[in-house]
């Protein structure tokens, strides 16, 4: 299942001379002194934008992005005449790391009798976790907590591929699949208790080859930990210790402010979705690409991509969807199991929603409020109150919404969300929340009133600046 594409791959190998020859010649920046190497760049595949990588012996891998950021107008336009390209890619530059380590993998592995906390972690490319995914039998993949179609399609699906080839391999989930995605559970899930008891299984088996030994020097068991949509280890949430238990870890994700904490980082923030990367790395590891495995990627797609909406779906995420349905992805099952089976309680939170809304500042702010016994009535738990904030950001003019939920024990929990200019990041910090520019919240100490008032004002002094 290789995805090549040989439009990508050229004009790739293009800009990699012409930058390799501007470097020796035209670019006389000082910050791009420091004998420096284009590695490879990698271009998307509608060629919008390249990402370059280099290797330098300066001393501050930031200073020669700065240079080259610097010189990126000039770059381009070069670029442009020299290949006769209406369009030049947008320009990226990083450093890579891993070949100022002079590493692959195959050598990384054999470095594994090192101490634990003697190893650096490194961030690799999505093919080159394909030679790890050969490397072991068994795999342990994580899922990270609050799951959503995501994290979970992507484990399920690399999980049930390598188990077509004979690998062993088990989901770890920190809770039950919620109801919405049960559907794409196919067996292949353990809870925390039951991944231990798998472990000590794994710990005490004498194997009957070298790679079947139950552990390595530092007594970790001879499984790769895999966690998908990973963001950091506190999303491990009560499965830690497992997952650091593992030889050798891997994080594949897509989340711009992931940082790189596993041994081994594939982390791409234009992928539109983890399972994008979970599809192409099926491909590298020449995996197989089941019904079953087409769906659960299916979802992650689908689901993180707000059904095709957002901004993060690009031509490659409807090539790969188109792959996927190609492949046998049941569409339809996905479209019924998480959007068409809302329950009844859901309607009347938010009736009760649009019965309290109020808009403000002339209709660029909208608010709306439900109490703790309201959502005991209606028997309505966190599921249900999901997306309201949304639902009142939607209406035409509103440029901020917030949703205040009154919690059993009392305190308020207050979710926004913004359409173009107002950062309700900085709005919710001012209550001692947090979050995105464009999704944020906080919770308070009540009373209700007390709370809808206070926010209510904060809202209109977005625009009267008092
Ligand atoms: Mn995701």
């Amino acid at each position: 299942m290789k995805r090549t594409n040989h439009r990508g791959e050229k004009l790739s190998g293009e800009i990699k001379r012409i930058l390799g020859e501007m470097l020796t010649r035209e670019l006389k920046d000082p910050l791009l002194s420091g004998m420096i190497s284009i590695t490879h760049v990698k271009t998307a595949d509608d060629g919008s934008f390249a990402t370059v990588y280099f290797t330098s012996l300066a001393e501050d891998e930031a200073d020669v992005i700065k240079g080259f950021e610097k010189a990126k107008g000039f770059i381009r336009s070069e670029i442009g005449s020299k290949l006769g390209v209406r369009r030049t890619p947008e320009l990226r530059f990083k450093a890579d790391d891993a070949e100022k380590y002079g590493i692959r993998i195959d050598s990384l592995l054999n470095e594994l009798d090192i101490p634990k906390d003697a190893k650096e972690v490194r961030e690799i490319r999505l093919s080159e976790a394909a030679p790890l995914l050969d490397e072991y039998e068994r795999f342990l993949l994580f899922t990270h907590i609050h799951m959503d179609g995501d994290t979970f399609g992507s484990a399920v699906a690399l999980a049930l591929a390598l188990r077509e080839v004979g690998k062993t391999a088990w989901v770890v989930v920190g809770e039950e699949p919620p109801r919405t995605l049960g559907f794409i559970d196919y067996g292949v899930t353990k809870d925390a208790a039951a991944a231990e008891a798998l472990l000590t299984e794994w710990l005490t088996d004498t194997g009957e080859s070298e790679e079947d030994d139950a552990e390595d020097a530092d007594g970790d068991a001879n499984f790769l930990g895999i966690a998908l949509d990973y963001a950091g280890i506190d999303r491990l949430e009560g499965r830690e210790s497992i997952f650091e238990k593992a030889a050798v870890t891997l994080c594949i994700d897509h989340h711009v402010t992931s940082k790189p904490e596993c041994d081994f980082n594939v982390i791409e923030p234009d992928a539109a979705a983890t399972a994008e990367m979970v599809y192409r790395l099926i491909g590298f590891a020449d995996l197989p690409l089941t019904e079953q495995i087409a769906t659960a990627i299916y979802v992650g797609i689908v689901t993180d991509t707000g059904r095709f909406q957002y901004s993060n779906t690009t031509p490659l995420t409807m090539e790969i969807t188109a792959a996927l349905m190609r492949a046998g992805a049941d569409t339809g099952k996905a479209y019924q199991e998480i959007y068409q089976s809302v329950k009844a309680e859901k309607l009347l939170v938010e009736r009760e929603m649009l019965d309290t809304m109020e808009l403000l500042a002339n209709g660029r702010a909208a608010i709306a409020w439900i109490s703790s016994e309201t959502l005991e009535t209606f028997g309505a738990g966190d599921d249900e109150t999901d997306g309201m904030s949304e639902k009142l950001r939607s209406i035409i003019g509103v440029e901020v919404s917030a949703f205040i939920k009154e919690r059993p024990d009392g305190k308020i929990k207050v979710s926004m969300r913004s359409k173009e200019t107002v950062d309700v990041a900085a709005i919710a910090a001012a209550f001692g929340g947090g979050g995105h520019v464009r999704a944020a919240g906080f919770t308070a100490d009540g009373p209700l009133e007390d709370v809808v008032t206070a926010l209510k004002a904060k809202l209109e002094a977005e625009w009267t600046g008092f």
